[in-house]
């Protein structure tokens, strides 16, 4: 889907476990400004039902799985993220919902800017009427 991506990290094995590097502007395409983590989410809950405007973010399922929903004016597709070598992008103007997390799961979020409610539309008409013209 436009604006966004997977991205699959390095995974460096040795005996001990596995360890994942990531390094901003090399493995993530922006600069990091924040970083939060999404946990302790109870069965059947959805979060998520927004877009924004100019954030850039890269989610990644550090434990257990949760799936998104992405959707632009042109269509929707839902992703899982299972692993934590596994990243996804999401750019400005994507609609996005989080569901399915199965217990025990962590979603890491790097993002490219610090938090400011302005930045989301929370109203699914309002931002298909803003990303029609995007799109
Ligand atoms: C996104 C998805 C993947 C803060 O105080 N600081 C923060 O940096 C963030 C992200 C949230 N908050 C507060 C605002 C709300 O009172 O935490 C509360 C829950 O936020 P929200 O309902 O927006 O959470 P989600 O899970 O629906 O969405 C979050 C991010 O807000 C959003 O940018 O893309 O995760």
């Amino acid at each position: 889907m436009l604006n966004c991506a997977l991205i699959k990290f390095k995974e460096v094995r040795d005996k001990y476990g596995y360890l994942t590097p990531i390094e901003e502007k090399i493995d993530i395409p922006f600069e990091i400004k924040r970083v939060y983590y999404i946990s302790k989410v109870e069965q059947g809950v959805t979060r998520g039902f927004h877009s924004h405007r100019k954030l850039h973010q890269v989610l990644i399922c550090l434990n257990g799985s949760v799936k998104i929903r992405l959707k632009n004016p042109d269509g929707e597709e839902v992703i899982e993220l299972n692993e934590p070598s596994l990243g996804l992008y999401i750019g400005p103007y994507i609609w996005r919902e989080m569901f399915d997390f199965t217990e025990g799961s962590v979603l890491l979020v790097l993002a490219s800017e610090y938090y400011d409610e302005d930045d989301y539309i929370r109203n699914y008409d309002y931002y298909l009427e803003e990303a029609k013209k995007r799109f």
